[in-house]
């Protein structure tokens, strides 16, 4: 099957050229100016994207489908989820598969894999996250790098929980710069967290607020000095994830200028909401906000010191964390965020956002001028890629690469809104947001499977995809 995008134009991490794209079967074979081929006579389909960008599919490595977190599920199943990530214009994932206490990191691979397995609308990765280091699972650890899980996350919150102390995160670090892996760090000081946030219970500060307000910026920057610390004794690299806090931003800055192998990543929830404007909103509804690390104040600046960085290439990615709890009772999973109605220490942390990252970054950021167009592509899908053993499989429009391809209308304007959305939650943190730039039609590896307002592919189109080991040094 022979299928031909013409017209458009190809914005990749580096270009901004208008071209044909040939793709034959699953991959893309080649490029060419429109017109100086005769490539329509052969295709069995033509595409016309005169007036549209013709972009690489995003690439999300850092969503949490059907996560278990504080009694609940992640209300998105790998099915819903990644339908809606296809919408969005995402079509990889890099999800988390969870060790817990006691148990091998294997028997959490596997249980994982089963659960993505012929559920999937797009391709997806895992990352593994170790939440108890020892003997044994540090030696699992090569087994998952050859199964193509070359990272692994540690948390340095949540104590008791999937809490990693630093003598354990050293002893996993030292075995991923053994094994050409990274480490994705989890950076907040929970032990501290968690005084903070006893003694405001205690106080009877118990609104969704102080969620935000017990997790203070030097928590966070505090935690990525101190991992960037390890990382740097190990000689490992560091991916350090969901960055909130400009504090911490100065920190990746600090070790990238060192030349340290350290990257970092943020999420459209800490570039577009804030204390002022979101959490601290009347009775329980500041709950849709409540995420960790967690959304911070605007007046403080860290909205602008996070833009800045990605522009500057201080943080590499925008993921989403994509973790979503409806605020009404799940017609499946019950309560969800009212766990939280009275102590907030009880809301499941996490917002959605799987379907919104592509799209939200092109406004926020090429509309209103902050980021360049192949920035924009560089930052929802080309440096993922490359940082995850993913590239150029995936990241890119070049000959070779999958045709995993967004043909993205820059002219449209629309409204935000849970009505529109895919994701399996019942509200939208953008609620009422006026963007510009949507998604038109989605490819994976060849197939149609987003065009306009339906989703045509099938359940099971995405494919597991192993990746490969860490080459990327800054
Ligand atoms: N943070 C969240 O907000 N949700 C899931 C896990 C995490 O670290
Ligand atoms: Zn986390
Ligand atoms: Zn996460």
């Amino acid at each position: 099957m022979k299928t031909l995008i013409s017209g458009g134009t190809v914005v990749t991490a580096i270009d901004t050229v208008v071209a044909d794209v040939l793709i034959d079967g699953e991959v893309i074979v080649a490029l060419a100016a429109p017109g100086a081929h005769r490539w329509a006579d052969e295709a069995d389909q033509v595409i016309d994207a005169s007036g549209k960008y013709v972009v690489p599919g995003g690439v999300d490595p850092h969503t949490h489908m059907e996560l278990p977190f504080g009694g609940t599920y992640a209300s998105d199943t790998f099915e819903t989820g990644t339908r809606a990530a296809a919408f969005g214009g995402t079509t990889t994932i890099v999800d988390f598969a969870v060790q817990v206490k006691g148990e091998s990191l294997l028997d959490g691979f596997d249980v994982w894999m089963a659960k993505a397995k012929d559920n999937c609308a797009v391709d997806y990765g895992f990352h593994m996250i170790a939440g108890d280091i020892n003997e044994r699972s540090l030696s699992e650890m090569d087994v998952l790098v050859e199964r193509g899980c070359t990272s692994f996350k540690l948390f340095m919150a949540y104590p008791g929980v999937l809490y990693s102390d630093d003598g354990d995160i050293l002893r996993a670090m030292q075995k991923a710069a053994e094994t050409d892996s990274m480490i994705m760090m989890h950076a907040e000081n929970g032990m501290a967290i968690d005084v903070l946030r006893e003694q405001a219970i205690e106080r009877g500060e118990t609104d969704p607020v102080y969620h935000s307000l017990t997790r203070p910026p030097s928590t966070e920057s505090e935690a990525v000095h101190r991992a960037i610390v390890l990382a740097e004794l190990a000689g490992a690299h560091l991916y350090v994830v969901h960055m909130s806090a400009k504090e911490a931003v100065a920190e990746i800055a600090e070790a990238r200028d060192k030349g340290l192998p350290v990257f970092a990543e943020t999420c459209p929830q800490y570039l577009f909401l804030s204390v002022e404007d979101h959490v601290s909103a009347e009775g329980f509804e500041g709950a849709k906000y409540v995420c960790s690390t967690p959304i911070r104040k605007r007046e403080d600046g860290h909205q602008d010191a996070l833009w800045m960085g990605l522009a500057t290439n201080d943080l590499q990615v925008v993921s989403t964390d994509h973790c979503p709890f409806c605020m009404d009772d799940h017609p499946v999973l019950g309560t969800q965020k009212q766990l939280g109605v009275g102590d907030f220490t009880k809301i499941p942390n996490g917002l959605p956002g799987v379907e919104d990252r592509f799209q939200l970054i092109y406004h926020g950021g090429v509309v209103e001028g902050r980021i360049s167009l192949n920035r924009w592509i560089e930052l929802t899908s080309t440096a993922a890629a490359k940082i995850f053993g993913m590239y150029p499989k995936k990241g890119t429009i070049a000959v070779g690469s999958d045709a995993d391809i967004v043909i993205f209308d820059p002219a449209v304007e629309w409204t935000k809104s849970v009505s529109q959305h895919h994701m399996d939650v019942d509200y939208s943190p953008y609620e009422g947001k006026d963007v510009k730039g949507r998604v038109e039609t989605v490819l994976l590896r060849g197939n149609v499977i987003v065009n306009g307002d339906e989703y045509v592919g099938q359940i099971g189109d995405g494919q597991y995809l192993p990746r490969g080991r860490v080459t990327v040094h800054h």
